[in-house]
């Protein structure tokens, strides 16, 4: 069980990709460690799993465009978008990737993707799974003994928000510009980030309610590193990056350049009228498994049409990231096992993840059958405009011309769900909580 699997995991996910297929449906698990998820796209055949209505025959560009124009008036310095859709390919970019240089932003930069690495990391441990090197329903402190004060803690609750671990970000990003400096150049070990957190006794219970939280992507971190004995990073390489030969994705922690052509992050300070801050620059350690992976928009679509498509994970693994757990009271939005999904207000559900770092905001979804994606990248955050008027990228993309209200659709879904069914401490920062607490002329430009 606890065994360092370096070399066969690699086997294992080259397999599954140069087979490019998917190993046999498994039963699913009849119970969820307590939890009360759905399995709406869980079971049943491929054909039923895709339930919702289809996607939009093409995507709404102009739409699209709209959007991106929109948030550069709402203070996004650039804002820009990637539809793979079968063989077709759109690229929209507005704005500009530095307000010193003034070089426009183009859909080929790269950027900091934040929790979109949740994603990149949940596929590592789910691989681990699929080769018995760990169990999600075996407690944490069975890989890392002693690491967390509950011995009820499974890795299921890891992945999918349920440990009631305290996000030491809520601390750390107070207040967000000296919060930032403060760590731009600091680096953490895992057990630091866990320290911070366990100031707090976890809460709620186990098993009971879905709570957001970074501290449980750096214990699945720290769980990979133990039953592979390597690193965070060499697992995304080995596992995801090399096999799927995406040429933009990196994950240099604790380095704090972007490698290669990128976009300059811009932090929205929080007094209004304020200077923005370049943020580019920065060790991301205070994310790192949570959210330090650098990625670029033609990437990002590769990776999530290659995960729904089935060639990442076996079935049965896939089919436990895909079990829901509501996290917003409209129902709209929901969490698996480090994977969102949309409903938007076409009916179409959408797969991916949200992504928040300094100066970076990231939407990464895909349709069920991993057929079209869009990737989407506005080089502001701490802007909750900016965040919900991005959201309209999901409309424009699946709902398209002609199914639904297109990129006007997007204010039916709101902003991310990021930790929407939680309770909303009142100094909870960096989420759509807080901006659901302020009111949005007083809160930001
Ligand atoms: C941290 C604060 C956001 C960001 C976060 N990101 O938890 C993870 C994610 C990796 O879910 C910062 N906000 C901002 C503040 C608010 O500092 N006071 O918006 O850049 O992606």
């Amino acid at each position: 069980m606890h065994r360092r699997t370096a070399t066969g995991a690699i086997a294992l996910g080259s397999a599954l990709l140069s087979l490019g297929a998917v190993v046999p449906a498994q039963a699913a698990h009849g119970t969820t460690g307590g939890s009360t998820t759905e399995r709406t796209a869980a079971t049943g055949t491929p054909a039923e799993r895709a339930a919702g209505a289809p996607t939009a025959t093409t995507p709404d560009t102009e739409a699209l465009r709209a959007v991106l124009r929109k948030a550069l008036t709402q203070g996004a310095p650039g804002a820009m978008a990637r539809i793979d859709d079968g063989g077709a390919t759109h690229r929209i970019a507005e704005g500009l990737a530095d307000r010193d240089t003034l070089r426009p932003l183009s859909t080929a930069d790269r950027f900091r993707v934040g929790s979109v690495s949740k994603t990149f990391t949940t596929v590592v441990v789910l691989q681990l799974v699929a080769e018995g090197a760990l169990e999600l329903d075996t407690p944490v402190n069975h890989y890392l003994p002693e690491l967390l004060p509950d011995d009820r803690i499974t890795v299921r609750h890891l992945l999918n928000h349920r440990s009631g671990l305290w996000d030491y970000t809520n601390d750390l990003f107070q207040r967000t510009v000296p919060g930032f400096e403060a760590v731009r150049e600091r680096v953490f070990t895992p057990r630091e980030l866990v320290g911070l957190s366990l100031t707090r006794t976890p809460s709620p219970a186990p098993g009971t309610a879905y709570s957001y939280s970074n501290t449980n992507f750096v214990v699945a971190g720290m769980l990979i590193e133990e039953v592979t004995g390597a690193s965070v990073g060499r697992a995304y390489r080995s596992r995801i990056i090399e096999p799927l030969d995406l040429e933009n994705t990196t994950y240099v922690h604790p380095e704090t350049g972007i490698p290669g052509r990128h976009a300059r992050g811009y932090l929205t300070p929080d007094e209004a009228g304020a200077p923005l801050v370049d943020s580019t620059r920065q060790t991301a350690s205070w994310a790192q498994a949570a959210g330090a992976v650098i990625s670029n928009t033609g990437d990002l679509n590769r990776f999530f049409k290659a995960l729904l498509g089935g060639r990442l994970l076996p079935e049965a693994q896939l089919t436990e990231m895909l079990r829901w757990s509501p996290t917003n009271a409209a129902g709209t939005q929901f969490y698996g096992l480090g994977l969102r999904r949309r409903d938007l207000s076409c009916g179409v559900s959408v797969y991916g993840h949200t992504g928040t770092v300094q100066g970076y905001y990231t939407y990464a979804f895909t349709s069920r059958d991993g057929k079209r994606s869009v990737s989407a990248l506005a080089n502001t955050s701490n802007n909750g405009t900016v965040l919900t008027t991005m959201a309209g990228v999901l409309d424009a993309t699946f709902c398209g011309t002609g199914t639904g209200t297109g990129a006007a659709g997007a204010k039916a879904n709101g902003a991310d769900g990021a930790r929407g069914a939680a309770p909303a401490p009142s100094a909870r920062t960096g989420s759509e909580a807080v901006y659901e607490d302020i009111a949005p002329g007083v809160a930001r430009r």
